[in-house]
């Protein structure tokens, strides 16, 4: 059986949805959490000298959309077959097009311009995620389910962390229906919420 550690700093970021599918696969791993000093001090070991970084068995995985497709192969949260695959693809495709705009917020400097930048989030651009989410869940079988087939894979755990995280830079609407419930679904999936419990 081989060990994991997943390499970040002490925070959720980009390194949270891999501790997340970690966890619902019950594969134990070593959560490393550098402080500033040490990471200055390790990175010219680490590949791309960027985190989050996996290691399996002392072989390094940098990349965070690598290691998800990672792990979601490696332990059956990524579709059972290409076309779930693919399906698990655009629910990651349309979270990045909605990261793009948090992340040209997050890096403005100008006080203002970061203001609009908010709004415009806020007033533009959240409602269409959600309603792109809506609709692919709909498509599954009526949407009572996850995103992908009928079990739990890669695509809920990653919408579940990125809305759980972008409530610390923007306010959210009310989530449409399906996606309300499928929320509530990963936040209450009996691995996730004895993590989330435990969760600093
Ligand atoms: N495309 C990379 C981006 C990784 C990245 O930007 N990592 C930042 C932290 S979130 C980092 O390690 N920065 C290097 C540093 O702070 O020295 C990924 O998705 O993993």
């Amino acid at each position: 059986m081989p060990t994991y550690k997943v390499l970040y700093f002490d925070a959720k970021g980009r390194a949270e949805v891999i501790r997340l599918a970690l966890t619902v696969a019950g594969q134990d791993f070593e959560d490393v959490r550098y402080v500033r000093e040490e990471w200055e001090k390790v990175k010219p070991t680490i590949p791309q000298k960027q985190l989050p970084c996996l290691q399996v068995d002392g072989r390094y995985i940098p990349q965070s959309g690598a290691i998800m497709r990672y792990v979601g192969r490696a332990f059956g949260l990524y579709g059972a077959s290409n076309d779930e695959s693919t399906s698990i693809d655009v629910v990651f495709g349309a979270t990045d097009d909605f990261m793009r705009n948090l992340i040209t917020m997050y890096y403005e400097k100008d006080e203002a311009k970061k203001a609009e930048l908010k709004k415009d989030v806020e007033q533009n651009k959240t409602g269409p995620y959600m309603d792109i989410l809506e609709e692919i869940l709909k498509e599954n079988n009526g949407g009572d389910g996850f995103f992908v087939g009928d079990k739990i894979s890669m695509a809920d755990i990653l919408v579940f962390d990125m809305l759980d995280q972008v409530t610390a830079m923007i306010t959210l609407p009310d989530f449409p229906p399906k996606l309300g419930a499928l929320i509530d679904r990963v936040k209450t999936y009996p691995k996730i919420k004895e993590y989330l419990a435990k969760r600093k």
